[in-house]
Order: structure tokens, then C-alpha cells, then sequence
């Protein structure tokens, strides 16, 4: 496109920025003298830099990064080249102390995503190597702390320590990593055992296995199929307004509590927990489809429908790991007349840690039980979304690829010429597999790209309005917002700046915005 490119690698492969954020867990535990298994610092070095397939022994540039609010160099390591043609360089910032999982708290949350939010600009993706116990939880309260996010956040840890002669800790970490470095999945995923999950549809489901997680009512974003990884772009998210990458640092998970529902659980229980002083949500796990035992002459009913008056949000999720509740039979009923609130399908760790959230926002209970049951981050199903279907989805796989091939540069000619009507017709087409967005020229350039240097901002808007992402980099390695600066398309600069673009370090330099 007639501009010099910033090369951050000096070798023909490309290279990507990931900042691991090691917050403890199995993945870097070796036994302490009493025999149990502790987290042990300094993994970066005593656990990556030794293996050829985290290290391809390039010159160990430093990275910058920001810790505790401050700039640092961070040493670095580079993986030999992708599948993909990339290298990954990488960076770890380690919580002080490590920690098993089980005893991370909305702290160690708040330190994550505010450690991402600092690095956002740094870095092309982040991995939080994490404890396996609660990694859920963790997967689900940064999706909600995190909104428009634009990036891959991946988190991982692994059932063995990677120090063990058996262990899956390598792949998990490898994937992750590859991962991170490669796709710009905007969500807050989870890595483990070969599979990439929507983080908050994910529960742990094996204390040993190294199947360890599930995500029972979401099928997952991606397979690591031989040296390649499939992604499922149909589920992933995408953006559908334009705003930049923000961060709500905290969660108020000290007013909230969970209760599992068993034959023959006394009213009297479930009140002292609703009594708990300045107690503001309760997650109430119950039967099949959302029953509950109504108590002797309706009393455990009773007590429900007066912490609703009293104000506490009292949200229905079900014991059964797949499958979604709802008031169909006269117990589930029972408690939506009283004004517990249908979770659908979330899992026992997103509807917590989002109920702790929205808690955290401080909103009216009303407000907090509507958006309690409609999707934020994709963490449940939201039955009242119409399914459509589109000619282009009958279209034969072999067809679709000249199709495509045609459609992106039909596609390419209109955002040169300005042609708002032109693009707006080609993308319905491509509403339903979402391809065309992704797809780019030979030189790497996506429909973002070529719309910055095009005459039209409304073009770029629709993009962006479609879900198309500012963070894709073409081959010369430049960001949509580098080449809006160079040819002076003040307009296009800060309508990506709206979209939470940034240039990255290299670009940076030299570069007044
Ligand atoms: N106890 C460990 C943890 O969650 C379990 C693991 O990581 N596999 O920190």
C-alpha cells in the first residue's frame, strides 16, 4: 500500500505479542518439604525457557510492559514459527504470592483485568495461567468485569504440574498461547485439554482427568484438530457497537450467596441465609427444570417471596448440568409468581459471579434480575432470538469459497469507490458466516483496512457495526489505525479510537495520534 512497514520481528515470520499472567495453580506447583503441592515462582525461566517449543533461542528482546502502574522491561521469550507463519514473543507478570485457585477472591480478578487493561495497547493477547479448582469462576467474572473487549483473553492451568514426566500442562500452555497470538477471538476464553471454550459457559467436571472442563449448554468456540486449530466463527462474539475496551474493577461478591436445593431442606435454613446482613442476591440451585419444594403449606415458598420484597435478587439456575429452567411445572412456577428470576441456562459460576457484578454496579434489583436473564456475554441462551436462515446458507461448501473469493473483491472495488449501498448489500449477504469480514487481500489487508484509506467514514462505520475487528494486522504488520494516521484521515482515526483501536508500540513511535 505504499508505506514502510513496521517489522517487529527480524526474520521472515511475523511476530505476536502475549502477555501470560501467572496467577499459581497445579501448572507451575512443585512438592514443598512437607510433601504437599505448592506454586513455585520464577516459571517463565525455570519452566518455558528450556523448551525448545517455548523457546526458539532468537535474541531475548525486552518488552515493555505496565506493572502496578508502572513501566517496566520485561524479559522474553519467542516460540519457533507457528502453523500459522508467527512467531509468538511472550512476556509473564507472576501474582505475588502465587496462589493454589481455590483461594483466589473478586481481589485476584480485580488484579487480572486491571493488569490486561494496562497491557491492552502492549500486547496482540493474554493468557492467565490459572488453578484448575476455580477456574471457572475466574473464566466467568472476568467476562463480565471486561465489556468490549477486542482481544483474545485465553486462561489455562492443567490437572499436572509441567515439571511432571505425564503432564498436560504443555499443551495447554502451547494451544493457549498459539492461540492468544493468533486469532483475535474477542472473549474471555478457556483452553484446556485440545478444546477453546466460552470461559462462562465452562464447570470443571473432573478433579483428575485431564478432560477436566465442560461447557455443557454452549458448544465450544474451537478444536485443536493436528497442527491446526478450528475455529468455530459462527459462535464467536462480535462487536455490535462501537466503543472502546473497559474494565469494571470490581465485584460485590460479598452480598451474594448460593443455596442447592435437597428433598426436605428446611425453611428455616434457607431464612437465616436470607437474613445474612446487607445480603443483596442469592443463587438458588434447584431441580430439573427449575422446581423447588414449596414447604409445609407453602412456607419455604413464603420465606423466598419475602426476601424478594425485601429486596434481595433471587435468581432460579439448575442442579442438572444441561438444560435451562423455566416455569413449566407448578413448583417453578411457584417461585416466579413469588419473583425469583429464571437464570435459562447459566452455569452455577456465571450466574454468581455476573449476579456479583451487576450487583457491583449499583443498580435497582429490578434492573439487576431483567439483565440477570438476558445475555451479556454470551453466558446464556436467550430462547427469544429468531432463527433465520439466508440463501447464502444453502449455498454448497465447494461454491462458497469462489463465492467468497468474488464477494471480497466485489467487497474491496466498493469501499474504494465509496460505495455505501454496494457494501451494505454485500455484507447481508455475509450476516449469516461472517467470512467476508475476515478475509483479507494478499497483502493482508481486511475490509477495515481498505475502508480507512477509502473515501467513506459511514463505510467503516458498517463494518465495524457488523462486528469487524480494529485489531487485525495486515502483513507489513499495521494496524487499520497506523494507516488512517499516515494518509491523514482524521475522521477514520477517531472513529477507530472510538472502537477501542490502538496503534501498537513499534507504530507508536513517531506516530502522533
Ligand atoms: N488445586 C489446584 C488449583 O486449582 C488444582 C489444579 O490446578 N489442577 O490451584
Amino acid at each position: 500500500m505504499g508505506f514502510t512497514s513496521v517489522v517487529r520481528g527480524n526474520e521472515a515470520y511475523p511476530e505476536s505479542r502475549v502477555l501470560i499472567i501467572i496467577t499459581g495453580g497445579t501448572i507451575c506447583m512443585q512438592p514443598a518439604e512437607d510433601g504437599s503441592l505448592v506454586p513455585v515462582d520464577g516459571f517463565l525461566e525455570n519452566a518455558m525457557a528450556n523448551r525448545p517449543s517455548f523457546n526458539d533461542r532468537s535474541e531475548r528482546v525486552k518488552l515493555s510492559a505496565i506493572k502496578d502502574g508502572q513501566k517496566i522491561m520485561l524479559n522474553s521469550l519467542r516460540t519457533p514459527p507457528s502453523s500459522y507463519s508467527r512467531h509468538i514473543r511472550y512476556g509473564a507478570l507472576e501474582f505475588c504470592p502465587l496462589l493454589d485457585s481455590s483461594s483466589i477472591s473478586s481481589v485476584g480478578w480485580t488484579q487480572i483485568a486491571t493488569t490486561i487493561k494496562a497491557n491492552y495497547h502492549l500486547f496482540d493477547g493474554f493468557v492467565v495461567l490459572h488453578g484448575t479448582d476455580s477456574l471457572s469462576y475466574s473464566a466467568s467474572a472476568l467476562s463480565f468485569m471486561m465489556e468490549d473487549l477486542g482481544k483474545p483473553v485465553v486462561l489455562t492451568g492443567s490437572q499436572a504440574s509441567i515439571f511432571a514426566l505425564q503432564s498436560d500442562a504443555v499443551d495447554n500452555l502451547l494451544g493457549s498461547l498459539i492461540i492468544a497470538g493468533t486469532f483475535v477471538i474477542p472473549e474471555v476464553c478457556l483452553f484446556f485439554h485440545h478444546t477453546l471454550f466460552r470461559g462462562n459457559r465452562t464447570t470443571k467436571i473432573s478433579a483428575s482427568s485431564f478432560e477436566a472442563f465442560a461447557s455443557p449448554n454452549c458448544e465450544p468456540l474451537g478444536k485443536v484438530t493436528g497442527v491446526g486449530v478450528n475455529v468455530n466463527w459462527l459462535l464467536v462474539r462480535r462487536p455490535t457497537k462501537i466503543a472502546q475496551f473497559q474494565v469494571t474493577p470490581y465485584l460485590d461478591m460479598a452480598h451474594v450467596a448460593c443455596v442447592r436445593m435437597f428433598p426436605g431442606i428446611l425453611p428455616e435454613m434457607v431464612d437465616s441465609i436470607l437474613r445474612v446482613p446487607n445480603l443483596r442476591g442469592l443463587i438458588l440451585e434447584t431441580f430439573g427444570m427449575g422446581n423447588a419444594p414449596a414447604g409445609v403449606d407453602g412456607s419455604l415458598t413464603k420465606v423466598i417471596k419475602s426476601g424478594v420484597e425485601r429486596g434481595v435478587v433471587i435468581v432460579n439456575i439448575s442442579q442438572c448440568t444441561n438444560g435451562f429452567v423455566s416455569p413449566l411445572y407448578a413448583p417453578g412456577f411457584a417461585l416466579g409468581k413469588a419473583g425469583v428470576v429464571f437464570g435459562h441456562d447459566l452455569t452455577s459460576e456465571a450466574a454468581l459471579t455476573k449476579l456479583s457484578y451487576l450487583l457491583a454496579l449499583d443498580l435497582k434489583p429490578a434492573e439487576v434480575s431483567a439483565r440477570m436473564s438476558s445475555s451479556l456475554r454470551g453466558e446464556l441462551t436467550e430462547f427469544s432470538v429468531p432463527e433465520f436462515s439466508h440463501p447464502a446458507g444453502a449455498v454448497e461448501a465447494s461454491s462458497r469459497l469462489s463465492g467468497a473469493e468474488a464477494a471480497f473483491t466485489l467487497l474491496g472495488y466498493a469501499i474504494e469507490k465509496g460505495d455505501f449501498q454496494a457494501v451494505k448489500e454485500l455484507l447481508e449477504g455475509d450476516n449469516i458466516n461472517y467470512q467476508l469480514l475476515k478475509r483479507a487481500d494478499y497483502a493482508g489487508n481486511t475490509p477495515v483496512h481498505l475502508a480507512v484509506v477509502g473515501p467513506e467514514v459511514e463505510i467503516l462505520k458498517e463494518l465495524l457495526l457488523r462486528g469487524a475487528s480494529v485489531h487485525v494486522r495486515n502483513r507489513a504488520d499495521n494496524t487499520p489505525l497506523f494507516l488512517a494516521v499516515k494518509c491523514a484521515k482524521h475522521d477514520m482515526v477517531e472513529l477507530l479510537k472510538q472502537a477501542g483501536a490502538l496503534l501498537t508500540e513499534a507504530e507508536a513511535v513517531n506516530t502522533p495520534i
